[in-house]
Formats: structure tokens, sequence, C-alpha cells
């Protein structure tokens, strides 16, 4: 029998293959169906840790399942998140190269930049606001490396919440006098709406996602760090894209991101 160590190792080796690879490959829970949430974030930090150790470096967090749909969706009650590394980001003006990825797809959010050390776990939207320098309008770029993107939320903690490339657009902007609650934007494809939504459907308010995201890494000594990339989760559902196709976020107040794939 292996131990838990073996295991762990065997899985994150599993997951880092599958994305050098570029192959989508079975869920984990398929061979390991007791594993526990607090297991998946402890596979989380190790999968982190072995990228670092192969020169990545942590630039920031990211949220996912921020929506009450996606929540319901996968029967949970909580939002999860995962770490942005310096390798995830896409400068706007750089094709997004599909044969890099597996399968992936696009979504629409709204990132912040930190400018203080912030940790706790009492932290509120308004002291994020206060320690918020900029946000900008993003474009998450998500590609489980699970089989047609199936996946039980042991499976997705464990996969860095399908993280694999963002997107910043060039207008930052000052939180201050915007309210961050309602903004409303589109997502379009090949210059086609193909979705529309209002920042209220992150938790009721990006700023309140990310003091969840503060209070959640608090609680194991973590926090956000001066420079720190936050995305804040999506404002509407992922689409698909494939080589030939370009995407556009467009928000109010926060101008627009967009990036072609080749
Ligand atoms: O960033 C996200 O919202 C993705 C979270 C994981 C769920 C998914 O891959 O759809
Ligand atoms: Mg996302």
């Amino acid at each position: 029998m292996s131990s838990l160590q073996e295991i762990d190792q065997e899985i994150v080796a599993y997951l880092l293959e599958a994305e050098r690879e570029k192959r989508e490959v079975e869920k984990i829970t398929t061979k390991y169906p007791h594993l526990t949430f607090k297991e998946a974030y402890e596979l989380q930090k190790q999968l982190i840790e072995k990228k670092e150790e192969q020169g990545g470096r942590r630039i920031g967090v990211k949220l996912g399942l921020t929506s009450k749909a996606k929540q319901e969706m996968m029967g949970v009650h909580e939002a999860i998140y995962g770490y942005l590394m310096v390798d995830m980001l896409s400068p706007e003006w750089e094709p997004i190269q599909f044969e890099q990825l597996i399968h992936p797809k696009a979504e629409p959010e709204i990132a912040f930049l930190i400018d203080e050390d912030i940790q706790g776990t009492s932290v509120t939207a308004e002291d994020i606001l206060r320690v918020t320098k900029y946000v900008a309008p993003a474009i998450e770029i998500i590609d489980s490396r699970y089989l047609d993107f199936k996946f039980t939320l042991v499976d997705v903690v464990a996969d860095n919440c399908s993280s694999a490339k963002f997107i910043l657009g060039n207008k930052w902007v000052s939180p201050k006098g915007l309210n961050l609650a309602e903004i409303g934007m589109y997502l379009a494809k090949n210059s086609e709406v193909a979705t529309v939504g209002t920042s209220a459907a992150v938790l009721g308010d990006p700023a309140a996602a990310v003091a969840w995201v503060v209070n959640k890494l608090g609680e194991t000594g973590q926090g956000l760090k001066k420079g720190d990339i936050v995305l804040s989760g999506a404002i509407t559902e992922a689409i698909s894209f494939q080589p030939g196709d370009t995407i556009i976020a467009q928000f109010a107040d926060l101008g627009s991101v967009s990036f072609t794939c080749k």
C-alpha cells in the first residue's frame, strides 16, 4: 500500500504531466474517491510548490465558483481559490497559442492590483478597496486538465482551479469612486456578443469576493502581498474558442480587454 505522501506525489506529477503534455486525463477522484476538500488544497499547495521548484513564481490569487449559478451546478455553497503564476500572464498583444492548451475557455473577470500586504480572518470589502491601487478588465483562460472539463470540487481544487492563462486590459483605474458591484459587461467572440453580465454575479461584489479569499487564506496564516494580482471570479459563464477566434470583454467604466487565438 502506498503512503499518503507517495499518493500526493503521484497525483501532483500526474496533473503536471497532463499540463505539460497538453493532454486531458481522468479525474483523480476516480482512483482516489475518498480524498477530502482539505486534502485537495494540500495537493494544490504541493503542485504550486513543484511549479516554484521548476522556476515558476506566484504573482497572485484567483477565485473560482463565485457565482450562485456555478455553485448550484457543482452543489456547493462556497467559492474556491487557486494561485496565479507569472507564466500564466499573457500580454494583450500576444496571441494565445491554442496548441499550448487542452480545451480552453475564456471568462470575463475584474482584476485587482494590491498595493499593501493584507492578512486576516475578518477582512471586509472596504478593507480590500483601501489596499487596492487599481482594478482592470481581465479575461481568464481556464483549461481543466480533466477529460471533458468534468470534475468534482476536490478534483478542480487539486488542479489549481483549472488555471491556465490570463490577460489584463491596459486601462487600470482606481476603484475609488466606482461602484464595483454594478459594472455591466459583455463578452464577444468574433464581434458577436456571447454572454452578458454584471459584476454583482461575483458574490454580490467583486471586492467582497477578494475579502472572502483573504479571510480564507488567513485561516492558514497566509494573505495577499503588495503587488499581487487577484482575479475576483467569472462574471458570466466561460466560452470555448478555437484558432482564429478573437475574444473581447467590454466593461462599463473599466474599458476592454481582448485576445486572439492562433
Ligand atoms: O476560474 C474559475 O471560475 C474556474 C473554477 C473551476 C471551475 C471550472 O473550471 O469551470
Ligand atoms: Mg476564473
